[in-house]
């Protein structure tokens, strides 16, 4: 028997096409040999950046009979991981999640999924990101970028800045009770980005090549593949480089398609991701 065997929840939507959130959280996590049980939080014909006229069914209400359901059935998990959530009471409900649903030592991975290039998403205003922020504080580790971060502290958002601004970034949300920290997209030079890693007190950055595009969805790339190689052992930093780069591959395989103006082509990569956990 395979002792290392981790079963890992992830709550965020099902865009059915477009390639993110589940659509990415279950291939990606269960690629990495991880069982991955979803619990999706609503269901959209679209993710809503670039599309309009998109359908969106909130599933909250099904939500508590489902979490009562395996309450009963003693169903726990190694990892909590959560993305885009599709209202406010979610937020409480992933609460509870975390109360009930979590194995001895189970990590809380909370990608806040909100917000990017200084804007909060369709659909989500500011009281939005202050009860994300209080979800964050519970967590383990969290993974916002700078723009989510900065919804979630008042802290003003700057297209360029230097490592300065970083850290009293970082302090921001250490005010916030969120001291284990990926902040993504963090870039010091046009031609490089990367990851600025918090954990255990201390701070890494991880940088790599920047290809100049914006694609939908590889927020979701990169914490699922986070999440894939926390469950395979690799430390907050070493998870956080795997996924960094397993991003970039997915991006590099996708820019310059015009008929992929959407997600990334993910799939293409999971057997690069799989060499790099050294499976
Ligand atoms: O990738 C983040 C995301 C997830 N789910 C939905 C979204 C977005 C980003 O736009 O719209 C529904």
């Amino acid at each position: 028997m395979n002792r290392d065997y981790k079963r890992v929840l992830t709550v965020q939507d099902i865009s059915c096409f477009g390639q993110c959130s589940l659509t990415v959280a279950l291939p990606v996590i269960s690629a990495c040999g991880v069982e991955t049980v979803i619990l999706p939080s609503a269901v959209l014909s679209t993710h809503t950046g670039g599309f309009s006229g998109f359908t969106f069914r909130d599933l909250t209400d099904d939500i508590p009979a489902i979490t009562a359901h395996w309450c009963k059935e003693n169903i726990k998990f190694d990892a909590i991981y959560t993305g885009y959530l599709g209202s406010k009471r979610q937020i409480d409900m992933v609460k509870d999640m975390f109360a009930s649903l979590g194995k001895e030592g189970f990590v809380k991975v909370v990608d806040p999924a909100m917000a990017d290039n200084g804007k909060l998403y369709t659909g989500f205003d500011n009281e939005y990101a202050r009860e994300m922020a209080t979800l964050c504080a519970q967590a383990d580790i969290v993974l916002p970028n700078i723009t989510e971060a900065c919804f979630m502290t008042g802290f003003e958002y700057a297209e360029e800045y230097g490592e300065e601004y970083i850290e009293t970034l970082l302090q921001a949300l250490a005010a916030y009770g969120m001291n284990n920290v990926v902040l993504t997209g963090v870039s010091y030079e046009k031609d490089f980005t990367g990851v600025v890693v918090k954990y255990d007190g201390r701070v890494k950055y991880y940088k790599h090549r920047r290809v100049p595009t914006s694609s939908h969805g590889t927020g979701d790339v990169f914490a699922s593949a986070f999440v894939g190689a926390l469950m395979n052992g690799f430390d907050e930093y070493d998870s956080a480089r795997i996924a960094a780069d397993f991003t970039l591959e997915c991006i590099e395989l996708t820019v310059g398609d015009e008929n992929h103006k959407y997600g990334v082509k993910f799939e293409l990569a999971i057997p690069e991701l799989i060499k790099m956990l050294g499976k």
